[in-house]
């Protein structure tokens, strides 16, 4: 190995510096966003019904990717043979935070809303970190006007509700919002069990307005080529992942833990199969409250999805 190129400079191990997602560029300006993909946090928890603590979420997300920042030369697989993220071919930046009104919800969504458009008019890949699963709601508003896509949803929890108690906008709602888009053509909900804030009644509509549901056994039983099999091939895709889908045993940092979730690879696998397939227009990942897993693995799985899931559909997609 040579000496020029590794040594020269500064190192700049993970530890140091300033934690933007993957230690990639901040973009304060929301009108010069200039990038293949850009990450934006919406640290917004007043939509949970039990523990809240997700609003600290792209705080810890963003602590655990720098992780995966070493040395900026992308991310080498073996197994496939892949430099995934090698910045000469896929460009990636932090555009900070939407802000958030203490108490506000819409007002908050509104400002969710704003930095999704943004991110989209400059013709970045959005990826939101959140935040409760409330956050999606102003995700997919930013869509309006764009192209028709599929959703992949992947949750412990079907989120389906339609109103109680006059809530249309907490994190039990997304879904039954988004169903609700003329944009959106159909639903495909995985890992789904266990306690839920959706009724009988919730699932039967989820079904009537074209959702495809699976438990975390059914996905299992199935195996990753059915189950991609069953996403429309060819469809743009947007995929919104809370963190709760996955086993608490690997990710306890999470306002709503539900045993008997899914493993990383599991999840890995499928998310590849849809960057293969499928273009990915929108990504949120959700509900990770890191004060309740003092390890800090559950950042580091949420940071570690993300990287390899940009990394994938970026290699995946012409032009990157
Ligand atoms: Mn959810």
């Amino acid at each position: 190995m040579t000496r020029h190129g590794y040594e020269t400079g500064r190192l700049n191990l993970p530890f140091v510096g300033i934690c933007t997602f993957g230690k990639y560029p901040l973009v304060e300006d929301w009108n010069a966003i200039d990038a293949d993909v850009a990450v934006m946090g919406a640290p917004f928890d007043a939509g949970t019904q039990w523990r809240a603590g997700a609003r600290m979420g792209p705080r810890g997300v963003r602590e655990a990717s720098t992780l995966f920042s070493f040395g900026h030369a992308g991310a080498y697989d073996h197994e496939d043979d892949v430099t995934y993220l090698d910045p000469a071919r896929v460009s990636i930046v932090d555009i900070g935070d939407a802000d958030i009104i203490h108490t506000d919800t819409l007002r908050s969504h509104e400002n969710i809303e704003y930095g999704v458009r943004r991110i989209l008019a400059s013709g970045a890949l959005p990826v939101v970190i959140g935040g409760d699963h409330s956050v999606n709601i102003p995700c997919i508003n930013a869509f309006e006007g764009q192209e028709p896509f599929h959703l992949v949803q992947i949750d412990a929890h079907l989120d389906f509700v339609d109103e109680r108690h006059g809530v249309r906008y907490g994190h039990g709602n997304p879904m039954r919002r988004a169903a609700e888009k003329s944009y959106v053509t159909g639903l495909t909900q995985l890992g789904i069990r266990n306690v839920s804030s959706t009724s009988r009644e919730g699932y039967e509509d989820a079904r009537a307005m074209g959702s495809d549901i699976l438990s975390v056994r059914q996905a299992r039983t199935l195996g990753t080529e059915a189950l991609l099999r069953r996403i429309p091939e060819g469809e743009r895709i947007y995929l919104t992942i809370d963190i709760d889908a996955f086993d608490p045993s690997i990710a306890p940092g999470t306002g709503t833990p539900s045993h008997g979730g899914f493993l990383y690879y599991e999840v890995l696998e499928l998310l590849d199969g849809i960057a293969r397939r499928n273009e990915v227009v929108g990504i949120d990942l959700v509900e990770v409250a890191p004060d309740y897993d003092p390890t800090g693995s559950t950042s580091i799985l949420a940071a570690q999805v993300l990287m390899n899931l940009i990394g994938r559909v970026a290699h995946h997609r012409q032009g990157l």
